[in-house]
């Protein structure tokens, strides 16, 4: 039984119509990074950085998982091999794309947060700085995303398995945020094969032992039939 870990960025949903971080001239929406992705911007304007999650909490659910996401489900499926995906991505895709062993390093549209109690919530589809919290009653309630500066999630689990893996594969992710970036690296250090498959070459590329270029629809499922044959 082959243990794979997945790590998928921005570029495994473009296809499916969400748009990636860096296509957009480096701007999110048309908002800096640090005004609608960083603690310090929620707590200077959370109706803005609730806008800016709403809006992407309604692109997400209007969007539909695309070959990618089904043929990883596929691969999931497969009994020759045991397949963690951890995605840095905050919609579902990968779930409503029939994938069960997820890890949402970077949190989940899906969620809320109460930066009071810390109780979690599935969210509303709108979040503004007015509600309350359904535990607690403050008006502290946030998306539960991890936002720059913030400690991804899981990270003890992540590091673990991408040392027990037989295989580490990189899906449309252009290697700029950490620690999500530094996995190919931990894999190596571990002596676990490396392999990208992405649009073009990510800021990583020389680390990966192999690197397939191309659309995400059109390489995951050429090589999850290559290696489920
Ligand atoms: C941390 C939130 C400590 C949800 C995100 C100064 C101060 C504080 C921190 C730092 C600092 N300097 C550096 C850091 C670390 C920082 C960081 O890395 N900054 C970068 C900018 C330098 N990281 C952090 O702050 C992290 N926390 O470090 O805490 C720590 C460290 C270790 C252990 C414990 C604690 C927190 C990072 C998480 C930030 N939150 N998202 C949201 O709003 O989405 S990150 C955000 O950017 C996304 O979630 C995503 O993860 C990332 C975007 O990256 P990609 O997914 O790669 O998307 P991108 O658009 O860049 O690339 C898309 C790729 O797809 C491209 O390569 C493209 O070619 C390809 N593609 C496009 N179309 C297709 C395709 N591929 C295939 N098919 C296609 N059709």
């Amino acid at each position: 039984m082959a243990k794979i870990v997945i790590l998928t960025g921005a570029g495994i949903s473009a296809e499916s119509g969400i748009r990636t971080f860096r296509a957009a001239d480096g701007l999110w929406e048309e908002h800096r990074i640090e005004d609608v992705a960083t603690p310090e911007g929620f707590a200077a304007d959370p109706a803005l950085v609730h806008r800016f999650y709403n809006a992407r909490r309604a692109a997400a659910a209007a969007a539909a998982p695309n070959a990618a996401h089904r043929a990883l489900a596929a691969l999931e499926a497969d009994p020759q091999h045991q397949v963690l995906v951890v995605t840095q991505n905050v919609d579902d895709l990968h779930e409503r794309g029939g994938s069960h062993n997820v890890i949402h390093m970077h949190g989940t549209l899906n969620g809320a947060l109460c930066h009071a109690c810390e109780h979690r919530w599935p969210a509303p589809a709108v979040m503004a700085p007015t509600d309350a919290c359904p535990a607690c009653g403050a008006r502290a309630t946030r998306p539960d995303i991890v936002w720059f500066g913030e400690m991804p999630y899981r990270m003890e689990d992540i590091w673990a398995a991408l040392r027990a893996a037989d295989l580490f594969v990189s899906i449309g992710t252009s290697g700029n945020v950490y620690p999500a970036a530094g996995f190919v690296a931990d894999a190596r250090h571990a002596g676990v094969p490396t392999l990208e498959l992405n649009l073009e070459p990510s800021a990583g590329t020389r680390l990966f032992d192999e690197a397939r270029h191309g659309p995400a629809t059109q390489i995951v499922p050429a090589w999850v039939a290559e290696i489920c044959r």
